[in-house]
């Protein structure tokens, strides 16, 4: 989530009902110092507490590299992802990477896919390290034995409701998004079609952004799957222009399951300043709540909580959305039951007496 939102919600720069500006501005301070607690230097170095039942899974598909420069490369990014699992303490699996002999793995997908739980509230992460191909109708993911295409993916990650993230890295894996967009699921790919085709770098700069600081550009201690992609996204950008050379990678996200993806620069820090269409939700907001390595205040949360959080912080950017559709004074009633529910999430209510009695003359 972003502490943006709150801060423009209480920046001043849009007139608000004087008598809900100090409960509001109390609420907004609360939840300030709840985030502030975890904005710790750096992202946290020993992991926590996350039992085998709640953690992440992260799935690493490393795929047929052809050449040992590129072998080199994918397996570089791989040791990136176990290193950030590590810190996370997620339950990863890595393909790929095995004595090729007599290996399949599509078969190996297959059933690692289809071992997993469709359902709960356990995030699944899964990570294609890669070359891809496009023939002009489908697209398909290089693995050594038959690879798979975007097609026969998207079956096998049918049954998952789960929070779900695939980030395809790899070349001409654009038409990948649209075939695997769904709700509760975040699609990432390094390019925008199956036509760009040249070896990508943004995987390499994804998995980096996971676990540096500056890749958490709202400061509240984590980065989340946006903050990466935005980072990566950005890096992959200053690479082709440090290079004088025309980009041939766009990285794209889709996380409300509309199928089309939106790229990196339609948002300012982690905030999307463009909007597709009137009915249509802008991408982002779902890969804000995944966090790979989650800051302090959220390894505080049970499971329920975190989802009921991530709940209220999509309420919060959607009640916001509507601002100009509502009388002033039920935005702000509205905004301030829900920024309560979320306050008292990471500060709950004591019912603790006061320390000392109050005297007479203290007393109301
Ligand atoms: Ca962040
Ligand atoms: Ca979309």
């Amino acid at each position: 989530m972003s502490r943006r939102v709150f801060s423009k919600e209480f920046s001043g720069d849009e007139p608000s009902p004087p008598r809900r500006t100090g409960l509001i501005a109390a609420l907004g301070s609360l939840v300030f110092v709840a985030f502030a607690l975890v904005s710790l230097p750096g992202l946290n170095a020993r992991a926590d507490s996350a039992s085998p039942a709640e953690a992440t899974t992260v799935i690493v598909v490393v795929g047929a590299a052809g050449e040992d420069e590129f072998r080199t490369n994918f397996i570089r990014q791989a040791e990136l992802w176990e290193g950030a699992c590590a810190l996370a303490r997620c339950h990863r699996v890595t393909l790929g990477v095995q004595d090729p002999g007599g290996t399949n793995d599509y078969a190996a997908l297959q059933q690692t896919l289809a071992a997993e739980p469709n359902d709960g509230t356990t995030p699944l992460w899964l990570v294609l390290i890669g070359h891809g191909t496009f023939d002009g109708t489908e697209a398909k993911f290089n693995l050594r034995g038959p690879d798979v295409s975007s097609t026969e993916l998207a079956l096998w990650l049918k049954p998952f409701h789960r929070p779900l993230a695939v980030i395809d890295t790899a070349s001409a894996s654009g038409p990948f998004l649209k075939t695997l967009s769904a709700t509760n699921r975040v699609v990432i790919t390094a390019t925008r079609s199956g036509h760009e085709q040249n070896f990508t770098r943004f995987g390499t700069y994804l998995a980096e952004a996971l676990t540096q600081p500056e890749s958490d550009l709202d400061k509240d201690g984590q980065v989340s799957l946006l903050e990466a992609f935005l980072s990566a996204a950005h890096r992959v950008s200053e690479f082709y222009k440090a290079e004088g050379r025309l980009a041939t990678e766009h990285a794209l996200i889709d996380d409300n399951g509309d199928g089309l993806g939106t790229p990196a620069d339609w948002f300012r820090g982690s905030r999307p300043v463009k909007k597709p269409k009137e009915t249509t939700a802008v991408d982002g907001a779902v890969a804000q709540q995944f966090h790979l390595i989650p800051g302090e205040a959220d390894r505080q949360l049970s499971t329920e909580q975190r989802t009921r959080r991530d709940e209220l912080v999509g309420a919060i950017l959607q009640h916001r959305d509507r601002k100009a559709e509502l009388a002033e004074d039920d935005y702000y009633r509205q905004l301030e039951k829900l920024l309560l529910e979320l306050a008292h999430l990471y500060t709950p209510v004591t019912n603790s007496p006061p320390a000392k009695p109050l005297s007479p003359l203290e007393a109301p």
